[in-house]
């Protein structure tokens, strides 16, 4: 992680700390700022329960705003401020873990890290506010979705990217939990990915993998890396073909609540994706009339590709992000669409975006003094911002810990 990890800045970037002793001993990523506690709280009005954002394993994310009255002479900033679950078994390994990957990686695809608190035991992320929220929130909002097939795409294209930036790195990353909870839309929609405690440096050199203790969320972790603990950058690109899906079907990856063959969106929908009538039944009805058949069948059959249980059959990242770049499309307004179909009809074309996108006009516009308390905020109302995701985040298969885990593996065969 030493070098060159960053390729859009020219910095020199410093050590990477081991633990939170090493981070305090050599506290220097140039553009992340170091918070008090204090700082944090007045920033967060005293974590007040009604700037709750939302809440996830690791804790709590409050909204906030560092400015003049947080440290003098700060440009007002809006903030995400996350507060680690001083009880979560991974603890200070994840908090580390972000603060390493997020201090030294910046890309417009990634969610910028501000800064961060490590006073005492206090564990705290600040991030940049990304206005909308997080991307499962739309796209699984039982009413008023306001994702259209344009907007989804874009999503698609630009989470691509950041995947593609990652593993593009001198020094690989994966970022092994890609799902719509950690891919955050800023008020134009565009996506960033968020939360990098389950980062890994990828496999270098000779290296096919990285062999870890299989972390992640169930429904959207690959076969091979399930089963064997073996981690590549295609597992990745697996996630990444599990949320195109439920972009393009409005579905969750796991639900419960659906008949029992339908309960693995994967398993389920997979082997329709190449029948173009079947393909056409499921796609999300919310999205009738903004696409065509053909561009449909094409970017349902990316998903398929992503989603191959062999995972040399997976496409790399950045031959996704080629493909997503011919599937954007300009947004047009119901007015422009009345106009085309010369009736009352909403008809969406379809038009190459070869150079100027139009952005994404729809702005949608938000320790501990003891444990106990914290337990009490947790349980305030969280400011009509659901809980985004639920408790199902763990390790999918956790073997006792041996010694070498972790450890790179060379390629043997
Ligand atoms: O879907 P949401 O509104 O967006 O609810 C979840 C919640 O916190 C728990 O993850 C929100 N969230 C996380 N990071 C940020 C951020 N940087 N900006 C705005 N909201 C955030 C997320």
């Amino acid at each position: 992680m030493q070098d060159s990890l960053e390729r859009q800045s020219p910095t020199v970037l410093p050590l990477t700390a081991k633990d939170v002793k090493d981070l305090r001993k050599n506290p220097g990523y140039s553009n992340v700022d170091i918070f008090t506690y204090e700082e944090t709280r007045l920033a967060t009005k005293q974590f007040r329960p009604d700037y709750i954002l939302g809440e996830g394993g690791f804790g709590v994310v409050y909204k906030g705003v560092i400015d003049e009255n947080v440290r003098p002479g700060y440009k007002s900033t809006a903030v995400a401020v996350k507060e680690l679950n001083p009880d979560g078994f991974q603890g200070d390994r994840e908090w580390l873990a972000e603060v390493n990957y997020l201090g030294q990686l910046s890309h417009p695809n990634l969610v910028k890290l501000i800064g961060y608190c490590c006073e005492d035991e206090h564990r705290l992320l600040v991030y940049e506010y990304m206005a909308s929220g997080s991307l499962e929130k739309h796209l699984f909002r039982r009413v008023g979705c306001n994702l259209t097939w344009s907007k989804r795409m874009k999503i698609a294209l630009d989470a691509a990217k950041g995947l593609a930036f990652l593993h593009g790195a001198e020094r690989p990353v994966i970022y092994r939990d890609f799902k719509t909870s950690n891919i955050l839309l800023d008020a134009d929609f565009n996506a960033k990915l968020s939360d990098f405690g389950l980062a890994k440096d990828g496999p270098m050199g000779d290296q096919t993998h990285v062999s870890t203790r299989v972390m992640g969320t169930y429904g959207y972790a690959a076969p091979e890396y399930v089963m064997t603990g073996h981690l590549t950058a295609r597992s990745d690109v697996y996630g990444f073909g599990v949320v195109l899906l439920e972009m393009l079907l409005g579905r969750r990856a796991m639900d419960k609540s659906r008949p029992s063959r339908e309960h693995n969106l994967v398993e389920w929908a997979r082997p329709l994706l190449n029948h173009n009538k079947k393909l056409m039944r499921i796609l999300d009805p919310r999205m009738e009339g903004q696409y065509s058949a053909r561009t449909a069948m094409k970017v349902a059959n990316l998903a398929y590709q992503c989603l191959s249980q062999n995972p040399k059959g997976r496409p790399l990242m950045s031959q996704v992000v080629e493909l997503l770049e011919t599937f954007q499309t300009t947004e047009v307004t119901h007015e422009e669409a009345m106009l085309n179909t010369g009736a009352g009809g909403i008809t969406l074309y379809e038009a190459p975006n070869k150079s100027s996108h139009s952005p994404m006009k729809n702005r949608n516009p938000a320790r501990s003094e003891s444990h106990r308390q914290v337990e009490t905020r947790r349980r305030s109302a969280a400011n009509g911002r659901s809980k985004s995701e639920p408790p199902k985040d763990f390790d999918l298969y956790d073997p006792p810990r041996i010694e070498a885990e972790d450890k790179p593996e060379s390629n043997r065969g």
